[in-house]
């Protein structure tokens, strides 16, 4: 995206020698691999955005926003572990590529490294983004955890599931605009403002990214559409639905997600059936606009230029459409 080329473009250079040990290479070629191969690199670029915003130069962000990208991509390593997942941004993940205890061990050390860069700034900022990284990760891992018991239980409500997405999605999008706040010395307020910002369109990308794997074109969507209706994923648009449809919908529904046929199409053609039936596509499509909506509102706050206001808005836009 337009807003954040600049960013990308400096980043690339600072990624691609993020990692400057080589030795062993089991543990660092990995690391250099899940670098390499993309991902639209929101989070840092952001980090970078934010501090520009508060008319600091940029490049004093740079160690911070390495740190997110990097602690970004570690979450990817476990998390793909965890599902067994055989792709990343269309590559083989770490464990395929190599193996589990590769990718946990890999993983791990890339979460130390990303500390480590907040080495590179004085005490006193070292010590708020050090507070405001931990306090992130942490909840990172209480919102996967979520996910996983999610899995298991008969029923989640929907605000269990705005919690989970909130912590395992959301609130590293805030971080990333927070520390770009911080590094730049702006008010707390700002500082906060900027958290909220990140947190509520955090939560609206990861509503969209729910709504896309049903009704998303495959051609830019980047993963296979239809994937959480095959694994039987109980996401926002099922617990919409459970609330939302007749009682025969939310029987059919319910045998739905507990089969596993092979040729998954009919399945996944009835699913979206109902989902559109039952209104549940249009409430989904509220509940995102709802999000981005309070992301901008939150903005009327917060001490930038109309100009800049309006860039982030704009962003907010097209991450939604994922065109980023
Ligand atoms: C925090 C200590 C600690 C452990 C991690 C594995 C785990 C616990 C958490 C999983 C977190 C996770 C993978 C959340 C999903 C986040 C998400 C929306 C990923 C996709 O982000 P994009 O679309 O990906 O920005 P790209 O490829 O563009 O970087």
């Amino acid at each position: 995206m337009e807003v954040l080329k600049k960013y990308n473009t400096v980043l690339a250079q600072h990624l691609e020698k993020a990692v400057s040990k080589d030795e062993p290479k089991q543990l660092y070629d990995p690391i250099k691999y899940i670098l390499s191969i993309g991902g639209k690199r929101v989070r840092p670029a952001l980090t970078l955005l934010v501090c520009d915003f508060f008319d600091t130069d940029f490049n004093k962000a740079i160690p911070a926003a390495l740190a997110v990208e990097l602690f970004h991509n570690f979450s990817l390593i476990h998390d793909d572990i965890m599902d067994d997942s055989p792709l990343r941004r269309g590559k083989q993940t770490v464990h395929e590529k190599w193996d589990v205890n590769t990718g946990i061990l890999s993983g791990d050390a890339m979460l130390i490294l990303a500390y480590r860069f907040f080495e590179e700034y004085e005490p006193a900022i070292f010590k708020e983004l050090a507070e405001l990284f931990s306090e992130t990760a942490l909840q990172v891992c209480e919102g996967q955890q979520l996910d996983i018991d999610f899995e298991t239980r008969d029923s989640v409500q929907i605000s269990e599931y705005l919690k989970m997405i909130e912590q395992k999605t959301a609130v590293l999008l805030g971080a990333a605009m927070q520390m770009g706040a911080i590094v730049a010395n702006a008010s707390k307020k700002d500082k906060e403002t900027m958290y909220e910002f990140g947190k509520n369109l955090g939560i609206a990308f990861q509503l969209q990214d729910d709504y896309l794997d049903v009704f998303g074109n495959p051609e830019t969507f980047g993963k296979q559409v239809g994937g959480d209706i095959i694994s039987n994923k109980k996401t926002f648009l099922y617990l919409m639905a459970e609330k939302r449809s007749t009682p025969s919908q939310a029987e059919e529904l319910t045998h739905l997600f507990s089969i596993n046929p092979t040729d998954p199409a009919d399945k996944i053609k009835t699913v979206r059936e109902i989902f559109i039936a039952s209104k549940t596509a249009e409430d989904t499509r509220l509940e995102i606009e709802k999000y981005s909506n309070l992301a901008y509102s939150v903005l009327y706050e917060v001490n930038i230029s109309e100009d800049k206001k309006e860039l982030l808005r704009q962003f907010g836009k097209k991450l939604m459409e994922r065109d980023v």
